[in-house]
């Protein structure tokens, strides 16, 4: 699939200004991965379908979180994190994409998790600083990305856990583990 194919098929499904996101987390995405040695072509993929699911209702992703048996426990966080995993689901049953590595990127790009592989850093990176983000600390990151992919998302993943911190919202404790295994386990 090319990225006009691709792109086609998401703008129905977001928001002018989702799509605007998407379109800038597929140029950094695209941007980090030449920089930093990960597969460009399969971070566009991944980047344009990382927010395909964003507007579907909360009933039904939580429907599907319960009949695919993805972890159950997300349905005790935040719905923010749905959009991810039923994202990568509908990603891989009504687009046909198979690749694992492209599947997991989507999945994991708001949560994290242990073990992330590069393709997956570069599309949670993407999503956190593309141009369209002014996050407090964003422009930090920014610079950091520039020769530090591991100092960059350390960084995104501290600032993301504070802006819940400062909120009083619970953190999902995959979103910690995946900051003790970049802070504990480095590269
Ligand atoms: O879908 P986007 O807005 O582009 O970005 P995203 O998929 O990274 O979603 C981030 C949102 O999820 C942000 O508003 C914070 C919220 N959120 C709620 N609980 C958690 C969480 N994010 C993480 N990483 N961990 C949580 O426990
Ligand atoms: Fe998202
Ligand atoms: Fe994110
Ligand atoms: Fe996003």
């Amino acid at each position: 699939m090319n990225r006009d194919q691709a792109l086609e098929i998401v703008k129905e499904q977001l928001t002018d200004h989702r799509y605007k996101h998407t379109i800038g987390v597929m140029e950094t995405a695209i941007w980090l991965a030449e920089r930093y040695g990960a597969d460009p072509k399969k971070a566009e993929l991944a980047a344009i379908f990382h927010d395909y699911a964003k507007f579907h209702p909360k009933e039904q992703m939580k429907q599907r979180i319960i009949e695919e048996k993805m972890p159950s426990d997300l349905l005790e966080y935040s719905s923010e994190l749905w959009h991810a995993p039923v994202g990568a689901y509908f990603v891989e049953k009504l687009i046909g994409i198979q690749d694992e590595d492209i599947l997991n990127a989507i999945k994991y790009h708001t949560s994290g998790r242990v073990g992330m592989t590069l393709l997956e850093k570069v599309v949670y990176l993407a999503d956190y600083m593309e141009p369209g983000r002014h996050f407090p600390g964003v422009d930090e990151v920014r610079e950091l990305a520039e020769s530090d992919l591991h100092s960059a998302l350390v960084k995104s993943v501290q600032n993301s856990i504070i802006f819940l911190l400062k909120k009083s919202q619970p953190v999902y404790p995959v979103t910690f583990d995946m900051y003790n295994d970049l802070v504990m386990n480095g590269k």
